[in-house]
């Protein structure tokens, strides 16, 4: 697994149920960008907001619509070790390519029961364990001591780094001694991670302009890089106005009026705003 892979938003009818079609007609949108991959139920899809019946459901809808094209990650991470196992024997029986899972949070558990529950995920199933690094999400930061230990077992086979920290990054590279998958979590440095020796990124904002990150991943491979600067620059002035109103409600909002009817965002998430509105509908003419 290499290259730009969406995490997928979960688009609401207006009562806040899955918009079925919506999904269906998100996927297909990516992946007719040529996208290589998808993350499904991740912090983007609101997964930690949804019950675990839904969270089943997204995983369904999006392997239906994408079938065998590209591979695919199901986040099945949850407080609880059990109900991560459930949700990641419903991705293995549905043909995921791999489960992902943050690390249990609120408890504040040490390391040796973090290490226990992703031991105990990745056994339950017969597919690779992805591990999502989100510091700034849930507390607990995977470091690269951690990540030596816990990838000695090869069924672990990448991690998703969500932090702003790329020496960090770097040394999940240097300090596991095979080659894994490291993925850049923050969008507005794509490039940056990719600098630092990341194989590729998951992103909520390629859900909208993926064309625009698989082409700084085609440059930087080619060499490239003030190009892929260019790109990354005109990504980021995009990001940094859905920063200042809820990135995942504008995120919606753009592709609402790309033509896909995302709806809202569930609560406690809140409503985007008239300026939010007006300012996303711009950057949706625009693209
Ligand atoms: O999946 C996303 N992470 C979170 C990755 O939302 C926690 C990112 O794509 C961010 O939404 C994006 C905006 O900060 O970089």
């Amino acid at each position: 697994m290499k290259g730009i892979f969406t995490a997928l938003l979960t688009p609401f009818k207006e009562d806040y149920s899955i918009n079925e079609k919506s999904l269906k007609k998100l996927v297909e949108f990516n992946l007719e960008k040529g996208v290589n991959g998808f993350y499904v139920g991740g912090s983007t899809g609101e997964s930690m907001v949804m019950t675990a019946e839904e969270r089943k459901e997204v995983f369904r809808i999006a392997k239906e619509a994408a079938g065998d094209s590209v591979p695919m990650i199901a986040h099945c991470g949850a407080i609880s070790t059990d109900a991560a196992i459930d949700m990641a024997k419903t991705a293995e029986a549905l043909g995921y390519t791999a489960v992902s899972a943050v690390a249990p949070f609120y408890y504040s558990f040490p390391y040796q029961a973090i290490r226990q529950y992703y031991t105990d995920i990745v056994s339950s199933v017969n597919i690779p364990m992805v591990i999502y690094n989100f510091p700034g999400g849930n507390g607990f930061t995977f470091t690269a001591d951690y990540a030596a230990e816990i990838f000695e077992d090869e069924r672990f086979i990448g991690i998703k780094h969500t932090s702003a920290d790329l020496f960090a990054l770097q040394q999940f590279k240097q300090k596991i001694k095979r080659p894994i998958t490291v993925f850049n979590g923050f969008d507005e440095m794509c490039l940056g991670g990719l600098a630092m020796g990341a194989d590729g990124a998951i992103g909520s904002t390629y859900n909208f302009m993926a064309d625009k990150f698989l082409k700084i991943y085609k440059e930087f491979n080619n060499g490239e890089i003030e190009n892929a600067q260019a790109i990354q620059n005109e990504a980021n002035e995009i990001i940094a106005e859905m920063i200042k109103y809820g990135v995942f409600q504008c995120e919606k909002a753009v592709l609402t009026y790309m033509g896909i009817d995302m709806g809202p965002c569930r609560k406690p998430f809140l409503p985007l705003g008239r300026d939010g509105m007006e300012a996303m509908k711009k950057i949706a003419e625009k693209l």
